[in-house]
């Protein structure tokens, strides 16, 4: 019976340690879920070794406000349209703590407002 004990204790020991495993961090991000804004912009600096654009953005829907901050953009096509004072169109994905400028296009005029979206919460 004593070593039934023994075994059962070390058993859930192992359990706990198991589920204390360091994956959280990094799994966090990649659990939530992906979210999507239309994030319009002017480059003002571009980091192609890292593929990094400053952008001085609009409001982006419900995430945050306007601002110049950097974004990291992904795909290499999508970097390769980007110039210093372009102003552009694009997608941010935000998942988690991750953002990523996708989809980029040159901006459309400001005639092109966008009154089917709807208001997400
Ligand atoms: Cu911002």
């Amino acid at each position: 019976m004593r070593l039934f004990l023994v075994l059962l204790v070390s058993l859930l020991t192992m359990v706990g340690c198991a589920k204390n495993e360091p994956v959280a961090e990094t799994k966090k991000s990649a659990d939530e879920p992906l979210k999507q804004y239309s994030l319009k912009g002017e480059i003002t600096r571009l980091d192609a070794e890292n593929k990094i654009a400053t952008i001085k953005h609009e409001q982006i829907g419900d995430w945050m406000g306007a601002m110049t901050m950097e974004f990291p953009v992904k795909d290499a096509a999508d970097f390769a349209k980007l110039r210093e004072g372009k102003h552009i169109q694009a997608t941010v994905n935000v998942q988690g703590l991750n953002y990523w400028v996708a989809n980029v296009q040159d901006a459309v005029e400001h005639a092109a407002e966008h009154p089917s979206e709807p208001a997400k919460k």
